[in-house]
């Protein structure tokens, strides 16, 4: 790969490199004027791990592109014209008016939604997003189109291109990877990317102003890593989600981890109220994205978003993008107060997880009334000096009291995000994790095994000890958390394993390796989320639960007969009869004749159907 220079700022570069710089980027855009930018959200998964009938079943993510949204907006403000293709919408939405298999062509869809946006809006520069690693290649292979329909430039922005750029370890292969892609911006880059197009527009006569940019040159690559942060103002403004599709992405996919709570057809989209967290886990890149300190948007402007989704976007339930949402209670009890005051009337979750100490009475009792009704807290494990070496803000007293707090608000469906996998995690590490996730009893438990991520203290610090590799980043897919996921897609259920006696035939000073770790995750989910359901007793918990089940049994693990067996059992307290529903004995004789193994294994953990 070609030599690149590390800058900190253009002002701080000799002249050579300045002029070196400056004809790349004069040879990159012709001296063309720069007005109109084609914005792409690429779909979340490329073709390979894109599956027809899981995406029938809407369980595939369809979130709105918040950060393209925002980066329109600004454009917009300074007469920059803009036009957003969210392809992950697009082939959702062809999956659902597709009668079958045949009829969907993947890559068809894609090649002509790029090609005919480009044809209809002739674009001077295209400008793509890119999240998750995940989404690697799907990136890929959209730039590869692009460059086959179009001479304009190309850039992309987001978390992944950031995380991969600055990270020493991944930078080559990436950008090697990416040939067809001319500039990555990092961090949150609306200020620096508005500022680069005018730049190209005065034909880069004047770089000082660079920002946060990755430039492939003739015969240098520059990466100007200083900073434009919005900051105050900058950060009040209100995305055009009819651009995104707010409308009714939630007809064609997943928005949030609590859809399953709402009645059918009504939409879902996200809002994003603070930016950056208080925190520095280890295992997470927010603290390296989004910089020290968490910035915040005005309650009103944020409001405005709300009562404009409301009104405009038939939007009845919200997901908060936020990294922490409930940082300062002050101006938080002020969000949610003046929800109510201003009779905003749609209800919201934070799927994306909330720290601990801050799930006060005064702060929930305010969240309830404002429409929360779901959230996760982060706990990631429950021994102490996990905590400790994560980073993690919160100790294990912390995350009983949060969850005693959240006994009170039985309306809110309160989860817990752990983790399993770390490092130096030995299996009575992970036994004090079950022992506190038990006290703690939440209405249900995301167990993650560690996926190390780029550009994070944890991945650095693996792939020294050669615990993690740097090559085959694109394959990352993630464990749970959206479609993509391994679990429940039917092949091999670990659930099937035997793992009761995992804990019991182990010397417990010893570390899990990953074929271990799959049983405790089999182990955990069984104990901590399936098992404590035959006690629950309040109405409120019953009934949302009820309808988990019928998500789970219904559209996640529709083969699976221990969701099945749990969804029966509350459907049976639920509507008080004697009787289990007849459609769903005949499922479960359909489980058992198709897989026997599954009969032993209901029968070995005292799962009778008969019985019920
Ligand atoms: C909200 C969120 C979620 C939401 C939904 C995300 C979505 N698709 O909208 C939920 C809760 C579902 C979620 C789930 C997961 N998440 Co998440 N999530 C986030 C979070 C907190 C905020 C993202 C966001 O919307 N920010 C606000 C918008 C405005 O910012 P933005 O899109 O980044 O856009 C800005 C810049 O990136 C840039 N930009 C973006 N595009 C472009 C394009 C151009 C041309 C330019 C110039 C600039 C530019 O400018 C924009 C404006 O400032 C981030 C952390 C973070 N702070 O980024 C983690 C994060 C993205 N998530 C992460 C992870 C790991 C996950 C999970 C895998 C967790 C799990 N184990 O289950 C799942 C996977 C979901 C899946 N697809 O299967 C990691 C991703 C790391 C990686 N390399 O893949 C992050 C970075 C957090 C972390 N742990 O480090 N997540
Ligand atoms: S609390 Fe959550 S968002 Fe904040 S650093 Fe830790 S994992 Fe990241």
């Amino acid at each position: 790969m070609k030599k690149f220079e590390n800058i900190e700022s253009t002002k701080l570069i000799s002249s050579d490199q300045y002029n070196l710089l400056r004809n790349s980027l004069r040879k990159l855009f012709q001296n063309k004027k720069i007005n109109k930018i084609l914005l792409i959200n690429p779909p979340d998964g490329d073709q390979d791990i894109f599956n027809f009938e899981v995406a029938k079943t809407k369980r595939y993510t369809n979130f709105a592109p918040y950060g393209l949204g925002i980066i329109s907006k600004h454009l917009n403000f300074k007469h920059y014209e803009t036009n957003l293709l969210n392809l992950n919408d697009i082939i959702l939405k062809k999956v659902h008016s597709s009668h079958n298999k045949d009829e969907f062509d993947y890559k068809k869809i894609i090649n002509d939604e790029i090609k005919n946006a480009i044809d209809s809006f002739k674009p001077d520069l295209i400008g793509l997003t890119c999240m998750f690693s995940m989404t690697h290649k799907s990136l890929k292979y959209v730039s590869e189109v692009i460059k086959k329909n179009s001479n304009c430039p190309v850039a992309a922005g987001g978390v992944h291109i950031s995380n991969s750029i600055c990270s020493e370890d991944m930078r080559e292969g990436f950008l090697s990877d990416l040939k067809d892609i001319d500039l990555f911006f990092l961090f949150e880059a609306e200020l620096a990317f508005s500022e680069f197009l005018d730049l190209s527009n005065q034909n880069f006569d004047n770089i000082e102003l660079l920002k946060q940019v990755f430039i492939r040159g003739e015969e240098l690559n520059f990466l100007v890593k200083e900073r434009l942060r919005p900051e105050g103002d900058t950060l009040n403004v209100i995305p055009d989600h009819s651009e995104m599709g707010s409308m009714s992405l939630s007809e064609s996919g997943k928005v949030g981890n609590f859809g399953w709570l709402k009645e059918k057809n009504q939409n879902i989209t996200t809002i994003l109220s603070n930016r950056g967290c208080r925190a520095q886990c280890t295992f997470c890149s927010v603290r390296s994205f989004n910089g020290v300190k968490v910035r915040q948007r005005s309650v009103q402007s944020a409001i405005d978003e709300l009562l404009y989704l409301r009104d405009k976007q038939n939007i009845s339930h919200v997901m908060w993008l936020d990294d922490d949402l409930l940082y300062n209670t002050k101006r938080t009890m002020e969000l949610f107060n003046e929800m109510v005051k201003q009779d905003v009337g749609v209800t919201w979750d934070a799927s994306n997880g909330v720290i601990a100490a801050s799930v006060t009475d005064e702060i929930m009792s305010a969240a309830r009334d404002s429409g929360c009704i779901g959230l996760v807290i982060g706990m990631e494990s429950g021994n102490p000096e996990i905590l400790k070496s994560i980073k993690k803000p919160g100790t294990v007293k912390n995350f009983i009291k949060a969850a005693d707090v959240l006994k009170n608000y039985p309306e809110i469906n309160s989860r817990v995000f752990l983790m399993i996998g770390f490092p130096e995690e030995t299996f009575a590490k992970v036994l004090d994790t079950i022992n506190v996730a038990r006290e703690m009893n939440m209405d249900w438990n995301y167990i993650t095994p560690l996926q190390p991520l780029p550009n994070t203290p944890i991945f650095d610090k693996m792939v020294d000890d050669n615990l993690a590799g740097t090559e085959g980043f694109g394959d990352i897919k993630y464990f749970v958390g959206g479609g993509y996921a391994k679990i429940g897609s039917g092949k091999s259920n670990p659930l099937q394993d035997s793992f009761e006696t995992i804990f019991k035939k182990t010397n417990l000073d010893k570390i899990p390796n990953p074929d271990e770790t799959k049983i405790i995750w089999a182990f955990m989910n069984y104990y901590l989320n399936f098992d404590p359901l035959k006690n629950i007793t309040n109405k409120h918990k019953i009934e949302q639960n009820v309808k988990w089940m019928r998500y789970v049994s219904d559209i996640v693990a529709k083969n699976d007969p221990i969701a099945l067996y749990y969804k029966m059992v509350l459907e049976k307290k639920y509507s008080k009869s004697k009787q289990v529903n007849e459609s769903d004995m005949k499922r479960i004789d359909k489980i058992f004749n198709a897989d026997p193994q599954w009969l032993e294994k209901t029968k070995s953990l005292g799962l009778l159907f008969d019985k019920i």
